[in-house]
C-alpha cells in the first residue's frame, strides 16, 4: 500500500473536518467536494451518524475531508457517540469548514463550537449554505458581519451546494492552505467506508426517505452478504433492516410488502449507479428494541466511533 501514496517534495496535504447543524448541508458538500456520492444525504436531521473520511486529488494536492454528525440535542446513546465524533473530529485538524444554513439562526451548540475553535486557534472557513433559498439576498450582509465579528473566521463563504454556487471558492481557499508533506492516503482511494456499509447506507437513505416521523430515526442497516458472481456479472447483496417496534417493522413492510418493495427497487437503482454493476438486492426486516440506547448493539452495528 505504501508504494501507492505519493511522496515527492511537490506533493502536499490538508485534513479538513465538515462541521456545524444537523441539516446543514455537510454530506452534500463532502459528495461535491469528492465528486462521487459517498455520504448519505437527506431532508432529514441526523443523517449522518459516524464521521465518513472522503478524499480528493487535484494535482500533487490531496485534501482529506472528515464529514460529522450534525450537531442536535441528543436523546439516545447512539446520539451522545454522534456529537462525540463531531466534537472528536474538529479537535487537532488542520482547518474546519463549518456549515450553516443561512436560513436559520445560529443555535448554542454551533455558537459553542465556533467560539472554541476560535480559542484553539483552528483556521474556520465559514459557509453560509442554501443561499438558493434566500429570495432576498440582503439578508446575508448582517449574517456575515456578524460571523465575521464574533469568530473572524479565516474564510467566509455564502454557497449553495446544490446549485453548485461558491464551491471553486472553497476549493481555492482549502488549496491555499494545504502544507508540503506527503500523502496520507493512496491516489485512487475516495472513501475510508468499506463498499459493505457504503451499500448499507444507500438503502438507510432511502428509508430516511421514504418513512417518516420517528421510524427513520431507529433504523440501522447492517450488510449481510455482499459478493459478486463472477460468472454473470451480478453483486448480490443482502441487507438486515433493524427497526425499533413491532409496529415500526410493520411500517416498513407496508401493506403487503408495498413499502419495503419500493425501499427495495430505489436502493437497487442507487447501489447499481454507485457500484456500476447489475445488483440483486434482498431485505429483511428485524426489531431490536431500544437498540439506540444500547452499547452493545451500537457496536454491533458498526456506529460505535470508540471502536
Ligand atoms: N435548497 C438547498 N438545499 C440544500 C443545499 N445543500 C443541501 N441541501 C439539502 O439539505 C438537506 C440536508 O443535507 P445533508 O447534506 O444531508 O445535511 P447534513 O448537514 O449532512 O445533515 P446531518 O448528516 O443530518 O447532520 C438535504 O435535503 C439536501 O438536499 C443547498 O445548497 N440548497
Ligand atoms: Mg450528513
Amino acid at each position: 500500500m505504501a508504494a501507492d501514496i505519493k511522496n515527492n517534495a511537490q506533493t502536499k496535504i490538508l485534513f479538513c473536518a465538515i462541521a456545524g447543524h444537523t441539516n446543514a448541508g455537510k454530506s452534500s458538500l463532502l459528495n461535491a467536494v469528492i465528486g462521487e456520492k459517498i455520504a448519505s444525504v437527506s431532508p432529514k436531521p441526523q443523517t449522518t451518524r459516524t464521521r465518513i473520511t472522503g478524499i480528493r486529488n487535484i494535482g500533487e494536492t490531496q485534501l482529506v475531508f472528515t464529514d460529522t454528525p450534525g450537531l442536535h440535542r441528543s436523546q439516545t446513546k447512539l446520539g451522545e457517540k454522534m456529537l462525540k465524533a463531531a466534537r472528536e473530529a474538529v479537535s487537532d485538524i488542520d482547518c474546519v469548514i463549518f456549515m450553516q444554513d443561512c436560513t436559520k439562526p445560529l443555535g448554542t451548540q454551533e455558537q459553542t463550537m465556533l467560539d472554541n475553535l476560535k480559542k484553539q486557534g483552528t483556521p474556520v472557513i465559514f459557509l453560509y449554505n442554501k443561499i438558493d433559498l434566500l429570495s432576498d439576498k440582503t439578508k446575508l450582509a448582517p449574517l456575515l458581519a456578524e460571523a465575521e465579528q464574533r469568530w473572524s473566521p479565516a474564510a467566509l463563504i455564502p454557497v449553495s451546494v446544490t446549485k453548485n454556487d461558491g464551491i471553486s471558492d472553497v476549493m481555492d481557499e482549502l488549496l491555499k492552505r494545504a502544507q508540503p508533506g506527503p500523502h496520507y492516503f493512496p491516489e485512487d482511494m475516495l472513501t475510508d467506508q468499506p463498499e459493505r456499509v457504503l451499500a448499507a447506507e444507500i438503502v438507510r437513505e432511502q428509508l430516511l426517505y421514504l418513512l417518516q416521523d420517528e421510524v427513520p430515526h431507529g433504523v440501522a442497516v447492517v450488510t449481510e452478504q455482499f459478493s459478486e458472481r463472477q460468472d454473470k456479472d451480478i453483486l448480490n447483496i443482502s441487507v438486515l433492516i433493524y427497526c425499533e417496534r413491532e409496529s415500526h417493522k410493520r411500517i416498513i413492510i407496508g401493506k403487503q410488502g408495498a413499502m419495503l418493495k419500493k425501499v427495495g427497487e430505489r436502493a437497487r437503482t442507487e447501489l447499481e449507479k454507485f457500484f456500476r454493476i447489475k445488483v440483486n438486492l434482498q431485505t429483511w426486516v428485524k426489531v431490536k428494541e431500544d437498540w439506540r440506547n444500547r452499547d452493545m448493539l451500537i457496536s454491533q452495528f458498526g456506529l460505535n466511533i470508540d471502536n
